[in-house]
């Protein structure tokens, strides 16, 4: 259970950084200069952000639902120490652990400039160790303004290398999925993960007129969400990533999926600043590895 009191307590900010509680989630309301954003505690989780005066720009469900140890459809959900399914565990969640267990907040405050800088840390169990018997504390580092930073954190503390996948796998918000292009991954390889997986080469935006399951590898690109319906584009910026994930579920696996709301797949679209595949990070003993993944709205 989540002691917001004590959270108030220690890192409120009034007027700038509350925190409550709900259905036994917590979640941080940030209210920064020039943004705001609201973060769940369960996986430090962003699940709100906008620049003032404009339209959200993540993207959750109608029909999110917040229940301990359950994912949440939407935000940016981080995907950890494995992106998709694990490699031998059928039985393990998919995309890791790290966004359905509870997160302790580290350290929060402002910013000289008026940004709100947050720091969580995953807190492990027996099941996480379990899944993942290593020593590898990890954290994420967020920061509201009319920008969003996030950076996630991992640090090898055994005497073994090892090997992780990871992705920050954000839903972003957009007026018609069936007009929105995404820029910067022309000429990049893919696994194409819809229907029999094969390797393709991305030609031009990538566009959508259907599922579309990718995985860009050996990329550092940064990428553009053109959104002509709500005349914006969203640029993704990032370093310590080497993949890119496109998705948009389309009609069918979204009505499967239960929890994307009434033709929910046409309000979002998911680019996921990953490593995975043959972009697998390994880390020495002692080594550190930092993704970082910086958004911002462009009319
Ligand atoms: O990142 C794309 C993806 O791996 C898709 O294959 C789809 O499974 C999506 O993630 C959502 O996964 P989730 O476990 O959140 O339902």
């Amino acid at each position: 259970m989540t002691d917001v009191a004590e959270l108030n307590t220690r890192f409120g900010i009034p007027g700038a950084l509350t925190f409550s509680e709900y259905a036994g989630v917590g979640f941080a309301e940030v209210t920064a200069a020039h943004g705001r954003a609201t973060i769940a505690l369960q996986g430090a989780q962003v699940i709100a952000w906008a620049p003032d005066g404009e339209k959200p720009v993540i993207w959750l469900s109608n029909d999110a639902k917040f229940v301990p140890g359950k994912s949440v459809r939407g935000g940016a959900p981080v995907c950890w120490p494995w992106f998709g399914t694990h490699a031998s565990e059928s039985g393990y969640p998919a995309h890791g652990y790290a966004r359905t267990v509870p997160w302790r907040v580290t350290r929060a405050g402002p910013l000289i400039d008026g940004r709100v800088r947050l720091a969580f840390e995953l807190i492990e169990n027996d099941i996480t160790r379990r899944q993942w018997p290593h020593a590898s504390p990890v954290e994420l580092h967020v920061t509201v303004s009319n920008t969003l930073e996030l950076e996630l954190v991992t640090r090898n503390a055994g005497k073994k290398p090892l090997t992780l996948t990871e992705a920050l796998h954000t839903y972003f918000a957009v007026g018609d999925v069936r007009k929105v292009k995404v820029n910067g991954l022309d000429g990049a390889e893919y696994l194409d993960k819809v229907g029999a997986a094969q390797r393709r080469q991305q030609i031009g935006p990538v566009l959508f007129t259907g599922e579309t399951d990718r995985v860009y590898v050996n990329t550092e690109a940064e990428c553009i969400i053109d959104d002509a319906e709500w005349q914006r584009r969203i640029h993704i910026t990032k370093s310590g990533s080497h993949s890119t994930v496109v998705w948009n579920p389309w009609i069918d696996k979204a009505k499967k999926m239960g929890d994307m709301g009434e033709d929910g797949y046409l309000g979002m679209v998911c680019v996921e600043s990953a490593n995975t595949a043959e972009n697998a990070v390994t880390l020495a003993p002692g080594a550190e590895h930092r993704l970082s993944v910086g958004y911002r709205v462009a009319k």
